[in-house]
């Protein structure tokens, strides 16, 4: 960030705020314009990364899927085979009984980490989905 600095103002809902405000105290945040810059920050990297389909970037996956889904960890597997120049690594935790995580290192293009994260998203058993884009 440059040392130049502006002065805003803006308006938003009063509850909105609150909420900001008890969330980023709570994340130790000593002051509202530190944590607004890293909101407008984290938007504009997401954005960025996600509007230009044809840029780059890396991040993760994350899911949790059922693990008493017969077949389904294969299936799992299948769909990042078919992806291979896009997964760097993955990395499997067995939650407990029930439940398993997966985290997918990806690297490549915004569309194909998309269609990716789409492929794995919609089989029967996997419960939660997060993709994690960083722009170096
Ligand atoms: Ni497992």
């Amino acid at each position: 960030m440059g040392d130049k600095v502006s002065r805003i103002s803006v308006s938003v809902p009063s509850d909105l705020l609150e909420r900001f405000d008890d969330h980023t105290q709570r994340l130790g945040y000593q002051n509202r314009s530190k944590a607004v810059q890293d909101a407008m920050q984290s938007l504009i990297t997401e954005s960025k990364w996600m509007c230009t389909q044809m840029g780059g970037g890396v991040g993760a996956i994350v899911i949790v899927y059922d693990h008493g889904v017969k077949g389904l960890e294969e299936e799992l597997t299948d769909i990042q085979h078919h992806f291979s120049e896009t997964v760097c690594s993955s990395m499997h935790v067995h939650l407990d009984e029930e439940n398993c995580l997966e985290i997918i290192a990806v690297r490549g293009k915004a569309i194909d980490v998309r269609d990716l994260a789409q492929e794995l998203k919609t089989r029967r058993g996997v419960k939660q989905l997060k993709l994690a884009i960083v722009t170096p």
